[in-house]
Parts: C-alpha cells; structure tokens; sequence
C-alpha cells in the first residue's frame, strides 16, 4: 500500500539589502522552490524593516516562507546547506568581521517542524527569531499560534517594542 510521504511545516526567513533586494527574495523562493521534496506552502507580505544588530546599513527587505518539507527527504541540517549554497550562488559574499551586516540574500531557517536542535551549526528554532519583529511580523501572518519557545508567535510579538507604519517596520 502507499502511503502519504509525512511533510513537515517549515519556516523560513528570507532578508537583502542590496537595491536589488526584491528580486534577490524572489530568487530565493524559486531556488527553495526547485528543491525536490519540498513544496512552497505560503509566503507572508514583504516588509522593509529597520536594520537591526548594525544599525549603519540599509533598511531590508524581509518574508518569511512556509514550506511543507518530506520528512523521508530532508533533515534539518541538509536543508540548511542547500541553502547556504542557494545564498553563494545568488552571490553572497560573507564579510567575516561584519557578522550582521549588509546582504544580497540571508537565508535562515527558523523551524523544522518542532526540531530543537543544540547544534551549533545548525540551532533550533533559530536563536534570535523571537527577539526580531522583522521576523515574527512576517511569521504571524501564516502562523500567529504557532509555539516557540513555550509562546505563540503573537505573544512574542507583543514582548517586544517595535511599530508599523504600512510595510516598515520600525524596531
Ligand atoms: N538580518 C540580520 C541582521 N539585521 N535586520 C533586518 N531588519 N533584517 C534582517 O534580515 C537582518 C537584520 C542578520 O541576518
Ligand atoms: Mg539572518
Ligand atoms: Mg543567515
């Protein structure tokens, strides 16, 4: 008898601030969307959100992505290297003395069903996602229940000093 493959809900953000941001976060989904054994579920608006971290640089383009990943395909870890390697070939180049400065494409992933993982290359969910409007905004829009963490995706939300105006994303 077949059966379903089991597909896993998978988050992920995508960021650039690079002028051609708009088209680098469209050239990431459909990099994410070839991938075999993963389909693009959902992706939330666009923001333009205040650089965090280093505040000298340009403001981002930031979505987040919901994607239903076969669990018989991909681990958690793999998916990551794909697309650390998605970000190289869309002409990443990491300045190792500038950790959250400017870039052409940042792929992160946030959950990997519910994983939590202590790796170090590969942490779960991603560390500083409930800290970052940039993040979460995005993330309520597909999932405002979702927990992380031990709270929904709204309650952290509502933890952190940050303000809309349209798109912008000010934090
Ligand atoms: N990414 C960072 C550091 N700061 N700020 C915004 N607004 N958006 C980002 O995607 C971002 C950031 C490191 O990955
Ligand atoms: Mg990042
Ligand atoms: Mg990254």
């Amino acid at each position: 008898m077949l059966s379903a493959a089991a597909e896993l809900p998978v988050y992920v953000s995508l960021g650039s601030n690079t002028p051609d941001a708009a088209h680098m976060l469209d050239a990431a989904s459909a990099a994410l969307e070839r991938l075999e054994g993963l389909r693009l579920v959902r992706a939330a608006s666009r923001y333009t959100t205040e650089p965090q971290g280093y505040a000298h640089q340009p403001w981002f383009e930031n979505t987040v992505l919901e994607l239903a990943v076969d669990a018989a395909r991909w681990q958690s870890r793999e998916l990551l290297a794909a697309m650390l390697g998605m970000e190289a070939a869309l002409g990443r180049r990491r300045d190792p003395d500038l950790r959250f400065g400017p870039r052409s494409i940042d792929m992160d992933l946030l959950l990997f069903g519910n994983e939590t993982s202590t790796d170090i290359h590969c942490l779960l969910p991603h560390p500083r996602m409930c800290e970052r409007a940039f993040v979460l905004v995005p993330l309520a829009e597909l999932a405002p229940d979702l927990l992380v963490n031990g709270r929904s995706v709204s309650q952290w939300l509502e933890s952190l000093v940050w303000r809309r105006e349209g798109r912008a994303i000010f934090q």
